[in-house]
């Protein structure tokens, strides 16, 4: 099938005669993603119109408003603090010292002076003014990377293992991360002529062979992992790569699953979190193409008339797998093979002090909900500067919000402690491993979908619930706490033991029942929990953990064997009555994904 083609069956039965949502109507018209882009930037003041707003994800910015000042400054009748939020496509977290220390620049001239590590491996500006963002695109691209295709329905950044170990599989993975990330831009130079006063070639093709012209009906999330460091996620995406070498470190292929994404909609039930399916298996030169097949399977099939149903995983759950196959085949050039059994995923340490294989060392340092800045106590971000300046330390960005400094010779480690202690850094050895493995996403005050906290409570919500845990001696087994402002999973709240998920302003709904490995999907056990009463909730869950769980069983999977009844019996004797749960809430539904098939 030639890629551009759309096929007519392109909605699922029943919403065919729906009509297609205006941002489809958007791209249709856009000219390859150009709209008025280039005239409203031109144009001065501080915010874009709405087809702007839309135009702008493809090249990797939101606008969003300072929503801490928002309320005050409407009672003030004046306009909201307009800012724009740009986001860094790099493929598997990868930056060089130069690179890294140009967006550190960036930070200062142009943002807030933060550099935000994304759960993608990426970094994000918060805090740009209209009038900035032109010239901080060109800067980041100065730096030789890009923010094309970093939001937008497109195939986003492509996430892998970020260890830097020196050998053959580590190199493999980062190699077809690269390949990727590439084969997968769109081929529309309007970003280049917009940001980049790229003139126009005339007679250029600019025909998305892959896209199309109306782009995907969503965002395409791609990762990419080896069984033994399942950091980057890979179940959580749309596509999930897990590579399977020989004794010999050859790689032998891919297992491919497909229809993961956490994105939900409170009260909304035909919405969800879901797990990739396990699809095939792939020989490594057919990576690009099934990928690319199954990219065209989300173009021609996901749910252009709602935006909220519109990725790939509702096309998966709610065609089946079956169905998914026989279109797949009829595309993709060669047989499908079934996937081949592998090992359980499993989470490695990747902070602190690691050797890469090579004779050289890695630093893993903990990047509190992945923002890089200076505090009043802790001056993180001149720490990593200095580092980079000094040691030319090239560095990873994790999945779980933290940097690795690579390439570190043996004679400097001593000189890189010193520096980070002398700035108070705290080492990844002096934190609990729940405090290590806690993620939160951004929340407020940038993010627009937040409905209640999640970067700025980290901290009272780890050291509360550490507390807790230290209680029964628990802190250091492996349990990983994520915290979004909202239901829509960007901290992957519905795949790690813990999930709290923002319902209103300070009030959490508590997830529970994924594990420490990305295998299991957790489900709700609270609706709506008060946060200074999510100690109550959990002290008697941790106490049954650690009196009734059985030897090595994480906290999820002891969730799970003992389901959302039993765990609720232990908890409502301690609940106040604001914080019980709503008893028709969701359980976990096979429908809705279910781990890859292993072997032991
Ligand atoms: Fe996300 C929307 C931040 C990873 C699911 N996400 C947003 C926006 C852009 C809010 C908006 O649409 O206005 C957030 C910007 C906040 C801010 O102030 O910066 C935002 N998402 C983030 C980041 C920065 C969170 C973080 O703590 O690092 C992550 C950026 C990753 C990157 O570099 O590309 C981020 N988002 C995720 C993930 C995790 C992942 O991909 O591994 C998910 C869950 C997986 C998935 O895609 O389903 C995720 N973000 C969403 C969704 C739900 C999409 C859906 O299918 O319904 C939205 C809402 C939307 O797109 O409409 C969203
Ligand atoms: Fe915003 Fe919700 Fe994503 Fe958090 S989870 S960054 S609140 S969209």
């Amino acid at each position: 099938m030639p890629d551009q083609t759309i096929a007519p069956d392109a909605l699922p039965p029943g919403i065919a005669a729906k009509k297609p949502t205006g941002v489809e109507t958007l791209k249709q018209g856009s000219e390859g993603l150009r709209g008025r882009l280039a005239e409203e930037l031109a144009e001065g003041g501080v915010q874009v119109s709405e087809d702007a707003y839309n135009l702008l994800k493809f090249h990797g910015s939101y606008e969003q408003f300072d929503r801490d000042t928002a309320t005050v400054l409407k009672q003030q009748r004046l306009e909201k603090d307009y800012r724009f939020m740009v986001r860094v496509r790099m493929p598997g977290g990868m930056l060089t010292a130069a690179q890294y220390l140009g967006l550190d620049r960036l930070a200062d001239t142009h943002g807030n002076g933060t550099l935000r590590i994304t759960t993608r491996q990426g970094i994000q500006f918060h805090g740009i003014l209209k009038a900035a963002l032109k010239p901080s695109i060109a800067a980041i691209n100065d730096t030789l990377l890009t923010t094309l295709s970093a939001c937008g329905d497109v195939v986003r950044n492509i996430m892998t293992t970020a260890a830097p170990h020196r050998d053959a599989r580590h190199r493999r993975l980062r190699q077809d991360a690269l390949m990727l990330s590439d084969a997968l831009l769109p081929r529309s130079r309007a970003y280049h002529q917009i940001f980049l006063d790229e003139e126009p070639v005339a007679g250029a093709d600019e025909t998305e062979t892959l896209y199309g012209p109306t782009y995907l009906p969503r965002k395409f999330k791609i990762a990419l992992a080896i069984p033994e460091d399942n950091s980057a996620d890979v179940l959580a995406n749309d596509l999930a790569a897990i590579a399977l070498f020989d004794a010999d470190d050859t790689l032998l292929g891919y297992n491919i699953a497909i229809g993961g994404g956490f994105g939900m909609t409170h009260n909304r039930a035909d919405t969800f979190p879901r797990l990739a399916s396990p699809l095939c298996f792939v020989a490594p030169d057919r990576l690009l193409p099934i990928v690319r097949a199954v990219v065209r399977l989300h173009r021609d099939h996901g749910d252009r008339t709602d935006r909220r149903r519109a990725r790939l995983k509702y096309v998966v759950a709610d065609r089946g797998l079956p169905w998914v196959l026989d279109t797949l085949s009829a595309d993709y050039d060669g047989p499908l093979e079934p996937p081949r059994p592998m090992p359980p995923l499993h989470i490695p340490e990747i902070l602190g002090w690691h050797t890469q294989g090579d004779g050289l060392w890695w630093l893993g340092v903990p990047v509190p909900a992945g923002r890089i800045q200076d505090t009043a106590t802790v001056t993180l971000r001149t720490a990593l500067r200095e580092l980079a300046e000094r040691f030319g330390a090239d560095m990873v960005m994790t999945a779980q919000q933290d940097v690795l400094l690579c390439d570190i010779r043996p004679e400097d480690r001593d000189a890189i402690d010193m520096v980070l202690a002398a700035h108070g850094v705290v080492a990844a050895s002096a934190l609990s491993t729940f405090a290590r493995f806690a993620l939160a996403c951004p929340a407020l005050p940038t993010c627009g979908l937040a409905l209640a906290e999640a970067e700025r409570v980290r901290e009272p919500i780890v050291a509360s619930l550490e507390s807790l845990l230290r209680r029964h001696d628990l802190q250091d087994r492996r349990i990983s706490l994520r915290i979004t402002g909202c239901p829509n999973g960007c901290a992957r709240s519905y795949s790690g033991d813990i999930g709290l998920v923002g319902r209103t302003p300070g009030h959490y709904a508590i997830y529970v029942g994924g594990d420490f490995d990305g295998q299991g999907l957790s489900f709700r056990l609270l609706e709506r929990v008060p946060q200074a009463k999510l100690v109550d909730a959990f002290a008697p869950l941790f106490e049954a953990w650690a009196t009734r769980g059985l030897p090595d069983e994480g906290f999820g999977a002891f969730c799970t064997r003992l389901g959302r009844d039993a765990l609720l019996e232990f908890v409502e004797g301690e609940e106040s009555p604001e914080a019980l749960p709503h008893r028709s809430a969701s359980r976990l539904d096979p429908a809705k994904g279910s781990p890859l098939e292993t072997s032991p």
